[in-house]
C-alpha cells in the first residue's frame, strides 16, 4: 500500500521547511524519508525544493531575508537535490539528444539551471554544463566543439537577461542551424521571440518537452 495523502504532505512540507529554515541536514534527511516511504523523487524535488525555494524568494522580496540567507538556503536545496537526483525516473531512453547549457554572463543563479539540467539528465539527455557567469564566448566555442542539439540558456535578472540576445545572436552567427532555448524568471515567450531563441520554457518540466519538440522539427 502507498503512502497516506495525510502522510506524503507532511513529508513534502518538512522538506520545504528545511529548505525554507535553511537546515541541510534536515532537508537530506527528509528526502530520504521521501524516498523510504515510497514518494517520487521528482514530486519530492518539485513539490518539496522547488517550492521551499519560491518562498525563500518571497521572503527575500518582503525582506525578511538577505542574500546570506538565500545561499545557506540553495545550499540547503542542493543537500535534498543529491539525495533525489539518482532516483528521479528516467524513461531509459538513452541518448535523446546532447544539451549545451549555462547561465549567461553578468548571472550567477544556478538554482533552476541546476534542476532543468536534472530534468534533461533524468528524460535521458546528455548535458554539457557550463555552470553559472558564462562568458558569452565560451558558448560559441564550446557549440562549436561539442556540436550540441541545442544550447539552452538561462538568465535569471532582467540586468543578465541582455545578455541572452547577444549570445542568441553570436550563436546564430557561428552556426545559422544552432537551436536555441531560454529560460529564467524575467523571460516570456514574447521575450524570448525577441530575443531570437528558437524556444522558451518556463520551468524545467517543459524545457524538457520544448527540447523534444525543437529536435523533432530541425530533423523531421
Ligand atoms: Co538573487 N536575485 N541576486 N540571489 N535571487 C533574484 C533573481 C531577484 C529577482 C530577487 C528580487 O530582487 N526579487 C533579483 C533580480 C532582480 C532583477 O531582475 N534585476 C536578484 C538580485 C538583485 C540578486 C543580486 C544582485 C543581489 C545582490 O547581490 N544585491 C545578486 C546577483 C549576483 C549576480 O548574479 N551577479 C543575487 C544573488 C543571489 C544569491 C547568490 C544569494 C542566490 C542564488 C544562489 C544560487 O542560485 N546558487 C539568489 C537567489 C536564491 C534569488 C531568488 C530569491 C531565487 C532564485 C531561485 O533559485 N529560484 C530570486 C528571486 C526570484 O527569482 N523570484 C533572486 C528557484 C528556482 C527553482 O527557480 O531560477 O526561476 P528559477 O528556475 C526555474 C525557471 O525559471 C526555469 O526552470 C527553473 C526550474 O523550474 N528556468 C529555465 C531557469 N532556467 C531555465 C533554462 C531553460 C528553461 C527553463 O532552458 C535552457
Amino acid at each position: 500500500m502507498g503512502v497516506s495523502e495525510e502522510r506524503k504532505r507532511e513529508i513534502l512540507e518538512s522538506i520545504r521547511n528545511a529548505v525554507i529554515q535553511y537546515d541541510e541536514d534536515q532537508c537530506a534527511s527528509w528526502c530520504k524519508v521521501a524516498l523510504q516511504e515510497g514518494l517520487d523523487a521528482y514530486e519530492a524535488t518539485m513539490k518539496g525544493l522547488a517550492a521551499g525555494m519560491d518562498v525563500v524568494s518571497e521572503l527575500y522580496t518582503r525582506r525578511e531575508y538577505f542574500v546570506p540567507e538565500l545561499l545557506v538556503c540553495s545550499d540547503a536545496l542542493y543537500a535534498g537535490l543529491n539525495v533525489l537526483r539518482p532516483f528521479i525516473r528516467t524513461d531509459n531512453k538513452i541518448d535523446k539528444g546532447k544539451l549545451l547549457l549555462g547561465v549567461v554572463e553578468g548571472d550567477i543563479h544556478d538554482v533552476g539551471k541546476n534542476l532543468v539540467k536534472t530534468m534533461f539528465e533524468a528524460s535521458g539527455w546528455q548535458v554539457i554544463d557550463l555552470g553559472k557567469d558564462v562568458n558569452l564566448e565560451r558558448f560559441v566555442e564550446e557549440q562549436k566543439k561539442v556540436k550540441a542539439d541545442l544550447v539552452g540558456l538561462s538568465a535569471l535578472m532582467t540586468t543578465s537577461m541582455i545578455a541572452l540576445e547577444k549570445a542568441v545572436a553570436m550563436l546564430k552567427a557561428a552556426d545559422p542551424k544552432v537551436k536555441v532555448l531560454v529560460g529564467g524568471a524575467p523571460l516570456n515567450p514574447e521575450i524570448a521571440a525577441k530575443f531570437g531563441a528558437d524556444g522558451y520554457a518556463q520551468d524545467a518540466v517543459c524545457a524538457v518537452q520544448e527540447a523534444t519538440h525543437l529536435i523533432k522539427k530541425q530533423t523531421g
